[in-house]
């Protein structure tokens, strides 16, 4: 066991794959770092502000971790890694073996010892850094499938913790994830936590089976029961896990107050001005990844022109494409795709001046994506699997005119929530298609309705009141906390 260490120690530590923070590199060479503007920092701000905490990640490149260092209350603890082990962990075992797998299969899962043996050092590396900087009876929340053994690693060496793991994507069913040749180990891993949270309640359901299935574990309700002796070796003492949903969302407020802000709605004017003032604008925004469902989502536009159901100027479709994972074989064969149906659909269906489709494979500030929200008339949110998928939140939020409609896949986290969206399967072209035209044309009042049920369940359960809700059962967990404003 390594006791807690002489320096400094907090009571709350975060672990995720990335720190909250990107280096800048000066002209004159010297560094600074900027906050990322992510979701998990304003959600870790709100639970943070009373605590001594640390957040454990890696610092965004690769070679040797930089000294920790203080950002405003927090301390920041970078992880080293090296090119190679980010070509294993990270591109290999999380983004090719893991990511695929949890979503559905839609790629096949590639599975590499070598790749696995390099995801448990590094899991080791993070648990090890965790370990060194929790104090004593410290809470400790661990992110994402990038680290599903670190909970176990730092049971091992800290016994004292009370340890929660997020699932920011989904975990499959046991039919899916038993394909996995470490199976039991990642099971074992999470094991180790006194918490596990899930977007959806089939993600938890899906977990629990899998325990069962593999490791023999028993269940009673949402509490899962393993004596750690699946593997012929005794085990340790019996351990009661808990794992329920907890649906991650946005800072609501944050983000209506900045798409109401004077610079963001002149934006909006512009870009429809510069889109030829179209009737009707349909939009997806998405990370370049073939679980989004860009692919299909161009099929039925593509039909629909054909169709001549929809034709520029009139209608016009823009899709945002973010580089994602470019070094990963599927992401460019996936950006091949799109990039060549793209063409082909501009090929066929725009004439000078008026583009049916406008591509654009770049990222860009919130500022930016709240004035494009504002300037979608109908949002294409149809992924074949996601964990949640916030910009369907982010959407309907920065819709706080009233106007708008959401096309949302069934197979989305945020499909249990935004049951008024416009429901849909996107492996059904027909129905993808008829969907679309749906949203297009019901009448005003029809999408006034939908819209507002939205708005009201995301400003309910905003990104606050999710990280409350973990934490509140982490708190008592095995047990259901006393008053979960989800349960
Ligand atoms: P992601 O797969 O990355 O997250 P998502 O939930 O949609 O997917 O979040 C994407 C975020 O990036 C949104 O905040 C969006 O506004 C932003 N974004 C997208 N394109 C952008 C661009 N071009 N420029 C700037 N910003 C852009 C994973 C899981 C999801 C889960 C989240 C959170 O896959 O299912 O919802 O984590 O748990």
């Amino acid at each position: 066991m390594v006791s807690p260490a002489p320096h400094r120690t907090y009571d709350f530590v975060i672990a995720a794959n990335r720190l909250p923070v990107d280096r800048q590199v000066k002209p004159d060479g010297t560094t600074t770092w900027r906050t990322s503007p992510g979701g998990l920092v304003t959600a870790m701000e709100s639970v943070m502000r009373d605590r001594e905490a640390a957040w454990v990640g890696w610092a965004g490149f690769p070679g040797e971790a930089p000294q920790p260092f203080d950002d405003g209350h927090l301390r920041l603890v970078p992880v080293g890694l090296s090119a190679e082990e980010l070509t294993d962990y990270y591109e290999g075992f999380s983004n090719g073996t893991l990511w695929p797998l949890y979503h559905d299969v839609i790629v096949p899962p590639t599975f590499h010892r070598s790749w696995w043996n390099v995801y448990r050092t590094v899991n080791q590396r993070f648990a090890d850094h965790v370990a060194r900087v929790a104090a004593e009876g410290a809470t400790v929340w661990v992110h994402d499938y990038q680290l599903q053994l670190v909970p176990a690693m730092l049971r091992d060496q800290r016994p004292d913790l009370r340890i929660g793991w997020f699932n920011h994507i989904p975990f499959p069913p046991v039919e899916l994830f038993a394909q996995l040749p470490w199976r039991a180990r990642i099971l074992r891993g999470l094991l180790g936590a006194d918490f596990v949270g899930f977007q959806r309640p089939d993600d938890a359901r899906n977990f629990i089976r899998s325990c069962r299935a593999v490791l023999g574990a028993t269940h009673k309700g949402d509490v899962v029961t393993w004596g750690g002796s699946d593997d012929g070796r005794s085990g340790a003492a019996p351990r009661s896990v808990r794992a329920a949903a907890v649906p991650i969302s946005i800072d609501a407020q944050g983000f209506r107050d900045l798409a109401d802000s004077p610079s963001v709605k002149a934006r909006a004017q512009e870009i429809r001005e510069s889109l030829g003032e179209p009737e009707v604008v349909l939009l997806g925004v998405d990370r370049l990844d073939y679980t989004k469902g860009i692919r299909h989502r161009l099929r039925a536009i593509g039909e629909l022109l054909a169709d001549g159901e929809i034709s520029p100027p009139e209608v016009t479709f823009v899709q945002v494409a973010t580089p994602s994972r470019e070094r990963v074989e599927a992401y460019r064969t996936l950006r091949e795709q799109i990039e060549g149906t793209v063409g082909r659909i501009n090929g066929d269906f725009s004439h000078l001046g008026d583009t049916a489709v406008h591509y654009l494979h770049q990222s860009y500030p919130r500022e930016e994506m709240a004035a494009l929200f504002q300037v979608a008339d109908v949002m294409l949110v149809t992924p074949l699997r996601d964990g949640m998928n916030l910009v369907a939140k982010e959407y309907v939020t920065a819709r706080h005119d009233g106007g708008g409609a959401l096309v949302l896949s069934e197979f989305t986290g945020a499909a249990e929530e935004l049951k008024t969206a416009y429901l849909c399967n996107p492996h059904d072209i027909a129905g993808l298609k008829e969907t679309i035209l749906r949203a297009i044309r019901d009448d005003h009042e029809e999408k006034r309705r939908r819209m507002r049920s939205l708005r009201r369940q995301v400003r309910t359960y905003d990104v606050q009141v999710w990280a409350q809700d973990f934490l509140r059962a982490l708190e008592v967990a095995p047990h259901r906390p006393p008053r979960s404003r989800r349960s």
